[in-house]
């Protein structure tokens, strides 16, 4: 006779594994959020064990289903799924939540253990990214799947709690979802009224699910009634709605079964206490001791999924060798990107230009666009409604809509916070994804990009109009301080490339980039294009070289990027004609170049003392940290102005003439 209970009382142990575990990881960190894991608890449950396709003994199975917590602080519900699914986390690790070293963080990070499909923690981001990570399916699938080769049609499954759904992120991400009809998006809604301050009635009233119905979501209501069959059927009717995103509203109540803390903010944030844990695993009929209780067949039961993955992989891998059969150069191009490998790229710029003219970096962009889009089929990308003036379409490439997902170029639309998730759902599934606009408006995807470092993915944020030189628009459009903020993150590359060459290796660097997001800062304004001699092909990779020698031992350095370099080429051409020594150092990457050895850094700056002038229409910010202490820099320490170009340089002081006096007076001091 089986000793095995019946299903129900499984399902019903294992859902009671997941809270008390959540329950028990809180209260002996000390710190964390046990409410909302007790609650989504069957939804998490149902999901990974009857719902998705997932393998957790290889969680990098290509086409697998994602699942995204977007409430990232509800970590533990994700961590107890993952440690009884058999992901590789160990009970140990939960007892060592959000301890130093332990994969169980405070909230989710990606790459911290198996099965962590996305860093989550600031609301709103991971449903966004979600949307990217949809895209991304769909984009495959639409170049990669053939006439009987399925081989790509996953799911992307995403938790959002109140926060995340009150989040202008979420909304700008929902609203393209929906446009684009991504039908494998289906998130659940944690309609639980509760957040930090208490009720949300006290903020938020609007009707979410018209909201989304209005975004051309299909929207399901579940109510309170969380039965496991419920989810699942839910689920499977969001599945079966292949032409729109799906949103599954769920009325939970945080904490369920805390006699004193469920429907109570307090459950939110704070670990119940010891006696209302106890007091809990009674309602649940729970073992008051040990903690971190996991009955044995709750485990097995779970740990179904790891021979249940193991087959669908398998499946799968049969469908691939057909397909490699049939498509053979698909087959490649697709293993390249589920490796994230780097593309290899000829060395030097993707493009040459003509010497003495004069070009935009953003023109220049442009046209090594297109080298690389035919170079690297997987880099797709867009702008926020700002193409013509980013001028980042590929030529031909047809515009990405709601059943034409073979196309090249997207359209984020004006939703730029969005777009910084989209990309990185894109680069988290293998893409080479951009997503550009003006260099001011990085602003309002900060968040987004600090993610991108965070979980060291290669996504390239294009920006153009990188300064005052943005002339007539104005200081509302007049980036200062974005640079210096950018370069301040951990893990970013920004790249200010002086000329239409130093363009083209930028993006080939970017390209190449296995785990660090780029920025790009392209000028709007033309720029004289170098001698593509005079810049190394490494120019980006070492940070800054020597464009320009002096003729004998420099007496002064002139260090600019972007479109100061030439005007620095030609302070240094003056400087000469006076009798002053001037070495141009460009510097496309400031974060690049900290990474140089102090011999190197000496080659490029001159020995310490030695008078430097550093020149960037931007806020001098971290500038002196190169010019040193016989060193000045040539800066923007205000707002700018509206006004043409050259008056607008003019009235702020970032001349030749300027640096001429500056040098000068450095020498005479
Ligand atoms: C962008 C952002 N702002 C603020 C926070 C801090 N924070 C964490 S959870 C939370 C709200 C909690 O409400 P809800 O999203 O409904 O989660 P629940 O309490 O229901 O689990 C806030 C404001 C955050 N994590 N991210
Ligand atoms: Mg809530």
């Amino acid at each position: 006779m089986s000793t095995a209970p019946p299903a129900s009382s499984v399902d019903e142990l294992c859902v009671n594994t997941i809270r008390t575990l959540a329950m028990d990881a809180v209260q002996k960190a000390n710190s964390g959020h046990p409410g909302t894991p007790m609650a989504l608890a069957p939804v998490a449950y149902t999901l990974y064990t009857r719902v998705m396709r997932h393998s957790p003994a290889n969680a990098a199975w290509p086409n697998r289903d994602r699942f995204v917590l977007s409430c990232g602080h509800a970590s533990m519900l994700l961590y107890a799924m993952l440690y009884l699914c058999g992901y590789g986390l160990a009970l140990e690790d939960l007892e060592n939540f959000r301890q130093l070293g332990s994969p169980c963080a405070g909230h989710p990070e990606y790459g911290a253990a198996p099965g962590i499909e996305a860093t989550t923690g600031p609301l709103g981001q991971g449903i966004s990214t979600c949307v990217g990570l949809a895209l991304a399916e769909r984009l495959l699938a639409a170049r990669f799947n053939r006439d009987g080769h399925e081989i790509i049609d996953h799911h992307t499954f995403a938790i959002a709690s109140d926060g995340d759904l009150e989040e202008g992120i979420s909304s700008e991400a929902s609203s393209i979802a929906g446009h684009l009809g991504l039908g494998r998006l289906i998130a659940f809604y944690d309609d639980n009224h509760i957040s930090i301050e208490g009720d949300t009635a006290l903020a938020f009233s609007e009707n979410v699910g018209a909201r989304y119905e209005a975004y051309g979501w299909h929207v399901q209501h579940l109510g309170e009634d969380l039965a496991l069959d419920r989810i699942e059927e839910a689920a499977r009717a969001a599945m079966a709605v292949t032409d729109r995103p799906s949103l599954i509203v769920c009325r939970t109540h945080i904490a369920q079964g805390s006699p004193n803390k469920q429907d109570s903010a307090g459950a939110h944030g704070s670990p119940l206490g010891e006696e209302e844990i106890r007091l809990t695993k009674e309602v649940y009929g729970w073992p008051t001791e040990p903690p971190f209780y996991v009955p044995a067949d709750a485990l097995e039961h779970c740990r179904a999924s790891v021979g249940r993955g193991e087959q669908a992989e398998q499946d799968w891998n049969e469908r691939m060798v057909a397909y490699r059969e049939a498509q053979p150069e698909l087959a490649d191009q697709l293993a390249a990107i589920f490796e994230r490998r780097s593309p290899t790229l000829p060395p030097g710029p993707l493009k040459r230009f003509e010497p003495g003219t004069k070009m935009a970096t953003r023109k220049a962009s442009q046209e090594v666009i297109q080298v690389a889009a035919a170079l690297v089929p997987s880099m797709i990308g867009g702008s926020a409604d700002l193409a013509p003036s980013t001028l980042t379409l590929v030529d031909g490439g047809g515009n990405v809509e709601h059943g034409a997902f073979g196309a090249r170029n997207l359209h984020f639309g004006i939703r730029e916070h969005a777009m910084g998730a989209i990309v990185n759902g894109m680069a988290l599934s293998g893409l080479r994804p951009y997503g550009a606009t003006f260099l001011i408006f990085s602003d309002y995807m900060k968040g987004s990009i600090r993610l991108a470092a965070l979980m060291e993915l290669p996504s390239i944020f294009c920006y153009t109009h990188d300064s005052i030189g943005v002339g007539e628009d104005g200081p509302t459009h007049q980036p200062i301080e974005q640079l210096a903020a950018l370069r301040a993150t951990p893990n970013i590359n920004v790249v200010r490339p002086a000329d239409a060459h130093e363009t083209a290796l930028a993006w080939s660097f970017a390209l190449r980039a296995v785990n660090t997001p780029t920025v790009l800062a392209l000028s709007r304004q033309a720029l004289v294009v170098l001698d593509p001699e005079l810049i190394p092909d490494d120019a980006i990779e070492r940070g800054a070289y020597v464009l320009r020698e002096a003729e004998e031992a420099p007496a002064v350095i002139l260090i600019g990027t972007g479109s100061e370099v030439g005007l620095c080429l030609e302070a240094a051409e003056q400087l000469a004609a006076g009798g002053v020594a001037a070495r141009v150092v460009s510097m496309p990457c400031m974060d690049r170049f900290e990474l140089a050895t102090p011999a190197e850094r000496e080659r490029v700056l001159g020995p310490a003392g030695t008078p430097r002038i550093a020149v960037e229409a931007a806020s001098p910010f971290g500038w002196d940290r190169w010019t040193g202490e016989r060193g000045a820099v040539i800066g923007m320490r205000t707002f700018g102005a509206s006004a043409p170009e050259a008056a607008v340089y003019q009235h702020f002081g970032i001349t030749v003439g300027a640096v001429v006096e500056q040098a000068h007076a450095l020498l005479n001091s």
